[in-house]
């Protein structure tokens, strides 16, 4: 059987500050490996519909008070639980496209003050992402797009401390772009790294350990 077995998915993982094209960037991503005949399917943390995910958007809707390190754990249990869900998509060959992730679990939650290493700790395990494609985008640029300082994180000098946070996780998995460009040629190189992760993943297999 294992003969016939499909090469896995690639999980790739978008990430970025708030209001850096993030959204728009997953929905081209996803059109672009459609057009490709590649096997993928949208994912978005944290997910709002699952039991944790309904008392996050609350908090982030600043409806509800949750202590720093409480919504943290909450931050990384709401992965947690679709880790087996995950795990089982791309074995059977379906590429994901992940809007934010761990990466954002950490930097939100150090910009409050949180110890950064404290921070990581409870998302060890979870499988690490094949691509990690950073939209990066200067706060004050940001702050000036539409719908800004509509949810509790988006303030400036928060966002600097996310920025500088995403860039001390960055490493070779990482493919840092200029957000400030036009969707089109953001786009462009984002297509490009994202097939060539996927074509890399077929014979990689996949680490579930994020912070190796
Ligand atoms: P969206 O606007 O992308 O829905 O993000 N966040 C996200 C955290 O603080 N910790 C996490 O683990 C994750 C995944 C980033 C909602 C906000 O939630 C923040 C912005």
């Amino acid at each position: 059987a294992s003969q016939t077995q499909q090469p896995r998915g690639a999980l790739l993982v978008v990430e970025g500050g708030d209001r850096c094209g993030k959204t728009s960037q997953c929905t081209r991503l996803l059109d672009a490996l459609h057009a490709r005949g590649i096997d993928a399917r949208a994912v978005k943390f944290p997910d709002r519909t699952s039991e944790t995910g309904k008392l996050i958007d609350l908090y982030l809707k600043g409806a509800k008070d949750v202590d720093d390190h409480a919504v943290h754990l909450l931050f990384s249990a709401n992965r947690w639980e679709s880790m087996k869900h995950i795990r089982a998509l791309l074995e059977q060959g379906t590429t994901l496209v992940v809007d934010r992730y761990a990466f954002s679990g950490v930097a939100y939650s150090a910009a409050k003050g949180l110890d950064l290493e404290w921070c990581k700790q409870p998302d060890r395990g979870l499988l690490r992402p094949d691509l990690v494609l950073f939209l990066d985008l200067d706060p004050i640029a940001a702050a000036r797009r539409a719908g800004y300082g509509e949810e509790r994180y988006e303030r400036v000098d928060m966002q600097q401390r996310v920025r500088s946070n995403f860039m001390s996780l960055a490493d070779g998995s990482w493919k840092i772009l200029d957000a400030s460009r036009t969707v089109d040629e953001i786009a462009a190189d984002v297509s490009a790294a994202a097939i060539a992760a996927v074509e890399a993943a077929r014979s990689t297999p996949l680490c579930s350990d994020l912070w190796c």
